[in-house]
């Protein structure tokens, strides 16, 4: 017995000793990539004094391996061979007590034929949050319900929304008229309730995706990698690009990073001493900022229990950028909504978008700076350096100046000029054409719970966002009126998408009336913004602007639109010039959406009628 107990006890002492690898970050990359040599960051237990090989030709690992204080750790360069076969290679870690192995793929480049697109003014961009849109596949529900973290009744739980119901649903995308689907984070988020973030006093979860704990990995209740490979070429086929929700400024409370970070200034602070984010936004596009006030806003944490990661760190710098690498590589996406930007520095950025624009070229990122002010949202915005001699290279911004006064003229019936006036600050953009426009989103409450709203202004507001410069931004369930106050209630369940829904609002028949004319509406609108090349690439030209009427041209050459609003209770008339948009005397405009008669051009003018809460849209082409 006693010998028996002896050999068990070193038998334990030798496996806890040994060296174990718990992941591999990145897990695969593919041949002819730019970042090469890779930089590989290994994690498991008792690393230290670590050895590393790769078994397998077309990978060799250059330099000396770092291994962190712990041996949890360990930092490797490995540089892959033009010609190195895709296929599976062995990590071999070695140290005085044992070896151990892991996988490392080779992967071949995905061709890039319909991939890597890019997105632009010609495209019409909708927003899915898919825990909410809808649920095609009933077997990822079940591990859900059992880790406790579904409850459809419950707004900050689990609805069971995955990536084989976005996939589900392209065709009535594409019979929308939607061209791009930005769909919020699919990162592996915690699969237990979250203790730490109470939401009107109990546990919550992560079904919004902002709180991952593995950077590399799909959330298993949306789907697995494969699946969200389906998805992307899925939507590719049928002419809709895919827009990826990311997050580089902060990782979720229940990332393993957080109790055993793989260096010792991987995040500004520590889960026990940390800044909180005062959000002094402002200093941030200061020239002469208090440096104290800049760094609680850039280090503090966003949360109280979302860890700031530390860009400045160049192992943090160099993960994130090539986690961005390998999931525009690896599914073949188009472009990135990226979370919280300015909250990151921005020499990290331009590195950032240098590495993404070196191998994509054609891709495109929108930054998130939740902002009303067009001096402070500007200054974010690459293609020029600023006073920091930064250039950050950010190519759009989702447009929250313009999104406040859409709010205020179209759902609450202030005044309109509110709209143009804010356009007018345009010439503080690198490249206002290029911002995404938006009457609605995640964060915000719902445009049909605004004090107000009606059905009416909604069209008005749809119209706007679709006729105006920009990139067109449609948010979930708003074609049918969805309502929603706040933040959890605006991220309702898409009637029709889950199992036992009393209908189904993805087809006609399980619309009411007021959702089937809006719904048509909204199709009409991005059909017409797909037909009429002024509304993609046309300069913006403002043609009449008072209280609650506005005016304005779209024109190319040869083709003019002319968007006409009366934001007003009641009828009103307007005449006015419309030279600036090329038109002459005798030019005949037709308003596509049925609401005026043609009128002529006269003595340079045209007069217009409109009733209460409408707009028309007037086309005219040269020769006609
Ligand atoms: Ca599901
Ligand atoms: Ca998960
Ligand atoms: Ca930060």
């Amino acid at each position: 017995m006693c010998i028996v107990a002896i050999s068990v006890c070193v038998c334990t002492v030798a496996q806890t000793s040994a060296p174990e690898i718990l992941n591999v970050d990145p897990p695969s990359w593919w041949t002819r990539s730019s970042n090469n040599p890779l930089r590989l960051m290994i994690r498991g237990r008792n690393l230290k004094g670590a050895q590393v090989q790769i078994i397998g030709e077309g990978v060799r690992l250059a330099g000396v391996p770092k291994v962190n204080e712990r041996g949890t750790y360990i930092f490797v360069d490995a540089s892959i061979a033009t010609d190195a076969r895709p296929g599976e290679r062995k990590l071999k870690i070695t140290t005085p007590k044992g070896s151990t192995q892991a996988v490392f793929e080779v992967l071949g480049p995905l061709n890039r034929q319909g991939r890597f697109q890019g997105f632009s003014p010609a495209d019409v961009l909708y927003l899915i949050m898919i825990d909410r849109f809808s649920d095609g596949d009933l077997a990822n529900n079940e591990p859900l319900q059992s880790r406790g973290i579904y409850d459809r009744n419950n707004k900050f739980y689990y609805h069971g929304g995955d990536l084989q119901g976005v996939i589900d649903r392209l065709p009535y995308l594409k019979d929308l008229g939607i061209t791009a689907i930005w769909l919020t984070p699919w990162y592996d988020n915690y699969d237990h309730p979250n203790e730490i973030e109470l939401k009107e006093g109990k546990p919550s979860t992560g079904f919004h995706g902002y709180n991952p704990q593995d950077f590399y990995a799909v959330e298993e209740h949306f789907g697995s990698f494969a699946k969200l490979r389906e998805l992307v070429d899925a939507a590719h086929r049928v002419g809709i690009k895919v827009i990826q929700d990311e997050v580089v400024n902060h990782t979720g409370p229940y990332h393993p990073w957080v109790n055993d970070p793989p260096t010792p200034t991987w995040f500004n602070g520590t889960k026990e001493h940390h800044l909180k984010n005062v959000f002094q936004t402002w200093v941030l596009h200061d020239p002469r900022p208090v440096a104290e006030l800049k760094r609680e806003t850039m280090e503090g944490w966003f949360l109280d229990f979302l860890p700031d990661l530390n860009q400045h760190d160049p192992e943090v710098a160099r993960y994130l950028i090539q986690n961005t690498l390998w999931w525009i590589a690896t599914t073949g996406t188009d472009g990135i909504r990226m979370d919280t930007w300015q909250y990151v520095p921005n020499n990290f950025w331009r590195d950032w978008n240098l590495a993404v624009k070196k191998d994509f070229p054609n891709f495109k990122v929108v930054g998130e700076v939740k902002d009303g002010d067009v001096v402070h949202t500007s200054f974010f915005q690459g293609g020029r350096a600023r006073f920091d001699g930064l250039d950050s290279g950010l190519d759009s911004l989702l447009d929250f100046p313009l999104f406040y006064p859409i709010r205020h003229a179209f759902a609450e019936g202030m005044q309109l000029d509110e709209v143009p006036k804010t356009l007018a600050k345009d010439y503080l953009y690198n490249n206002p054409d290029t911002l995404v426009t938006l009457l609605g989103g995640h964060d915000d409450g719902r445009f049909m719970s605004e004090r107000g709203a009606t059905i009416a202004g909604l069209k008005l507001a749809n119209a706007f966002v679709l006729t105006t410069r920009g990139v067109p931004q449609l948010y979930y369930g708003d074609e049918i009126a969805m309502t929603g106050p706040d933040e959890p209630t605006t991220r309702g369940d898409f009637p029709g998408g889950f199992p036992d829904d009393a209908r189904n609002a993805f087809s006609s028949e399980g619309r009411n009336k007021d959702e089937q004319d809006l719904f048509d509406y909204i199709r009409r609108l991005t059909h017409l913004h797909s037909e009429l090349e002024p509304l993609k690439s046309g300069a913006l030209i403002n043609l009449y602007v008072s209280s609650q009427q506005y005016a304005y041209a779209r024109t190319t050459k040869g083709s003019s639109v002319v968007v006409v609003f009366n934001n007003d209770n009641h009828p009103a008339s307007m005449e006015f010039d419309v030279s600036p948009a090329g038109l002459r005397n005798g030019a005949m405009l037709h308003d596509r959406l049925g609401v005026s008669k043609d009128v002529v051009v006269s003595s340079g003018n045209i007069s217009i009628s409109l009733p209460e809460r409408s707009v028309s849209v007037f086309v005219w082409r040269a020769g006609q």
